[in-house]
């Protein structure tokens, strides 16, 4: 090898290393009123909003666990929802009890989701990798149907998980390591 080729084998050994350890450029992405994930992502959502006379209690679409209940969440509660992965949409479920104990379930998404056939979950790209989610937790066929959509309101954030570097990227980074290494013993010595 000659030292011109170290040192090109160095430098592409570095660029491999910038590749390998740079976060995946996209996070979420809003398509259709609804949140995907266009990378593993890390979850955290955090309660910004409470304007509702009725207990709305918010769930993963595919979960029991309450994540925010509007009688007991304080503002700034913040809950992880951990790692989700590319590709899967982002969906959330409200369900909200009146005092005359009439319930719903409205899922954030399109209107299809919903018995009445109407939107309940507004999006809002703060940029950043920030969403904010406006719930209306009535329906739309209620006599009181305001439809302000500041029910319960929260933030979603995500953090794109870096991509850890395979065995044999690794071992090329060792690799292009040495070489540096043996190009500044070169330079030293002259
Ligand atoms: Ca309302």
């Amino acid at each position: 090898m000659t030292h011109g080729l170290k040192k090109t084998a160095a430098t592409a050994a570095w660029a491999l290393l910038a590749i390998a350890v740079a976060p995946s450029a996209q996070a979420l992405t809003l398509q259709g009123g609804s949140l995907f994930a266009t990378a593993d992502e890390e979850i955290t959502i955090t309660l910004s909003g409470i304007s509702t006379a009725y207990r709305d209690r918010l769930t993963l679409a595919d979960s029991d666990d309450v994540l925010f209940d509007s009688q007991q969440s304080a503002l700034g509660a913040n809950r992880s929802l951990g790692m989700m992965p590319s590709g899967r949409e982002l969906v959330f479920r409200l369900n909200v009890r009146e005092p005359d104990g009439d319930s719903y379930a409205w899922f954030s998404g399109p209107a299809s989701r919903n018995a009445d056939n109407t939107q309940h979950a507004r999006i809002l790209d703060l940029g950043g990798n920030r969403w904010r989610l406006s719930w209306e937790d009535l329906s739309l066929f209620d006599p009181l149907f305001d439809g302000d959509f500041n029910d319960l309101m929260f933030i979603v954030e995500s953090r794109p998980i870096p991509v850890i570097p395979e065995p044999a990227t690794l071992s090329l980074v060792g690799l292009g390591l040495g070489a540096t290494g043996w190009v500044r013993r070169r330079r030293k010595r002259r």
